[in-house]
């Protein structure tokens, strides 16, 4: 009997991670880039866990050839006794059982960083092979998982090589090392920009962890560490890098109740802009929740009183409002706890209730006790004194606001010469293209298909969104444009439902030029139509470099290693043309190249590119002229890290 409860359990076990081949949507969203991501993503939350709870101190995340990847902790190693239930290794548990995770006790642990995660056995299910070794009690371990294809059909993450015992072991730690399945994700390739940034924000967010990335892919091994031992308050450092502050060093705090910990760090810089980021066991929070809503209350409450105790307001003046303490904050917010509810459009707001409270509670003690001690006074001061201009000029803001409003209004009367509008009404189909430049927006009103492509052409370059205050902002010419012709409104008053595109296209030179008026559009929706880009309407056209062609045949290349290819299958008598700019594309090859639907290539922007573009403009049109040198000596070649990864 117990033999065949045995078989049947294992039986099951197996139609689990079945079940994660045949749907790998249900699992990881997509079997895309962000998909093979994802898998490697639920190994690193794994080490990461161990390591932030305290247990060793390192993560290594190794990318090697073959799209291999290589994750190790030098935590205390995944149990390898026998599952009471299961009757098998606990690594083999964590592997191969969907959802079990690394947590068979979950008393043993505070938080759980990987409260979004689907778990170690999806990677395994979608490898092609994955193997594990655990050092632990003064061996080394090792198990080996397979996906074999038998009669047709894929067998995944099944146990190749159980559990053995091939070696000693001085240390302790997991590590883990497997291949994403091709069957599967095609040629994805693992990206250092979207794993090094992930990894940057998780060492911010777990202060004193270190995660070191190596990429070995190519004989030039390149390596970063993550490691912050100021943790949020160095997050907001580098958040600010580059801008003029308010005060230094910026508010930091930490605080616990029972199982419900906060920490939070506050910068103010001298532009007019908020920029709060909060999250939640380590998850992003893009559209904010009950966490965030405590802060700012707690905030905006300490700091009225500090303001009315050191003279700055007199009794009969009104308290100042919570946006006037916010103007130029940038701030982190990290909370972790249990049982998380995420609430909002995309599932990335905090809505447990009580949270609010919380939070509201115990960082209204923390800032209480931060205005108290003496040596924050000067920094204490300038917030009370940034939030009192803010406070003055918010009236004549408002009375701006409202003109603007009315300009931009139903009739787009400032719109007329500039925007060839489309004739559908289909909001779900139709694409606006922003063009840099008179000459390609004239191309492109041409290409276009009218029936459900608009075109705005941009003379100059928008205006910098950095230093201009929200008046300035709305009356720039070509901003007002965009806001007029999106229809959605901004900041607080932006409205999705009244989005009248479903695409937002930038089309720009892919030299600096175009790289510069790339970045202050995306700046510019990324601070006051954040939404647009959270929701996935923004997209970058990536107009190609060069056109080969030889007898009738032709070939559009992207960049000089697609020419240098282009070349060689081609031939040298291979007619070369490159394009300096969208303007020396015609009609034709600009609708081939990047308007059709149908043959053009295009990069959606999420927000991480958002957010690095965001920087790159406070550098680079930010105060400090030395972290500005630096910052385009390091990227002087625009196209060549022009923030979006060339695979698609
Ligand atoms: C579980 O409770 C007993 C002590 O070890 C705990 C544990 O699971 N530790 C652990 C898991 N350390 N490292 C991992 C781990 C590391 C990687 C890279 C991947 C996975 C799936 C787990």
């Amino acid at each position: 009997m117990a033999g065949a409860n045995y078989s049947a359990e294992d039986i099951h076990v197996l139609e689990g991670l079945e079940a994660v081949r045949k749907r790998p949507g249900m699992y990881i969203g997509t079997t895309g880039n962000k998909g093979l991501h994802h898998i490697l993503w639920e190994i690193i939350d794994n080490g990461i866990d161990e390591v932030a709870n305290g247990f060793g101190d390192t993560v290594t995340i190794e990318l090697l050839p073959d799209t291999v990847a290589r994750v190790s902790d030098n935590g205390r190693g995944v149990p390898i006794d026998k599952h009471p239930k299961l009757k098998i290794s606990g690594v083999e548990v964590v592997f191969t059982q969907l959802h079990a995770g690394a947590k068979f006790d979950n008393d043993s642990y505070g938080f759980s960083g990987g409260l979004h995660g689907v778990g170690a056995s999806v990677t395994n299910a979608l490898s092609e092979w994955l193997n594990v070794e655990v050092k632990r009690g003064g061996s080394l371990y090792r198990i080996e998982f397979w996906s074999p294809e038998i009669d047709g059909q894929v067998k995944s993450g099944v146990t190749k090589t159980p559990l053995t015992v091939i070696g000693e072991a001085s240390d302790t730690g997991t590590t883990v090392t497997f291949k994403p399945d091709p069957r599967v994700f095609g040629d994805e390739k693992f990206s250092w920009n979207t794993i090094s940034t992930r990894l940057r924000e998780t060492a911010y967010l777990n202060k004193g962890i270190k995660l070191v990335l190596i990429d070995r892919r190519t004989d030039e091994v390149r390596e970063e560490v993550y490691h912050f031992e100021g943790g949020l308050a160095d997050y907001v450092s580098y958040l600010n890098e580059g801008r003029s502050t308010v005060y230094a060093p910026p508010i930091y705090c930490e605080a616990k109740l029972d199982r419900f910990e906060v920490i939070c760090a506050v910068q103010h810089g001298d532009n007019y802009n908020e920029s709060i980021y909060s999250y939640v066991n380590n998850i992003p929070t893009s559209e904010g929740g009950t966490h965030e809503m405590g802060f700012k209350v707690a905030f905006t409450k300490v700091f009225n009183d500090y303001a009315r105790k050191a003279g700055f307001l007199k009794d009969k003046q009104p308290n100042l409002l919570g946006e006037d303490f916010r103007e130029g904050m940038v701030a982190v917010i990290s909370v972790r706890m249990q049982n998380v509810q995420f609430e909002g459009q995309t599932k990335t707001k905090l809505g447990n209730p009580d949270v609010r409270q919380k939070v509201e509670q115990l960082l209204s003690d923390e800032f209480e006790k931060w205005t108290k001690d003496p040596k924050n006074k000067i920094s204490a001061d300038a917030i009370v004194e940034k939030a009192l201009g803010a406070a003055k000029t918010r009236e004549a803001a408002r009375r701006a606001k409202d003109l603007a409003r009315q300009k931009n209004s139903l009739n787009g009367a400032n719109l007329i010469g500039k925007l060839a509008s489309c004739t559908g009404k289909r909001y779900d189909r139709n694409e606006l293209f922003i063009v840099e430049g008179d000459s390609a927006g004239g191309s492109a009103k041409q290409a276009r298909d009218r029936s459900f492509q608009a075109i705005l052409p941009l003379r100059g370059k928008p205006l910098n969104v950095e230093k201009a205050s929200l008046e300035r902002i709305l009356g720039n010419e070509e901003i007002a444009t965009i806001i007029s012709a999106l229809g959605t409104g901004i900041e607080n008053e932006f409205d999705l439902e009244h989005l009248k595109y479903n695409k937002v296209i930038i089309l720009a030179d892919a030299d600096q030029d175009g790289a510069h008026i790339r970045a202050l559009l995306l700046t510019f929706f990324f601070r006051y139509m954040r939404p647009l880009i959270i929701d996935g309407h923004v997209y970058v056209g990536m107009p190609p470099l060069y056109r080969l062609q030889k007898n009738g045949e032709f070939k559009y290349c992207y960049d000089e290693k697609a020419l240098e290819e282009g070349r060689k299958v081609m031939g040298k008598s291979a007619i070369l043309q490159r394009f300096k700019g969208l303007g020396e594309m015609n009609p034709e090859q600009l609708w081939e190249t990047t308007m059709d639907p149908k043959t053009r290539t295009m990069t959606r922007v999420t927000l991480e590119d958002a957010i690095i573009a965001d920087k790159r403009i406070s550098i680079l049109m930010g105060d400090d002229p030395v972290q500005r040198r630096k910052y385009i000596y390091e990227y002087a070649d625009f196209n060549k890290v022009d923030d979006f990864d060339t695979q698609r």
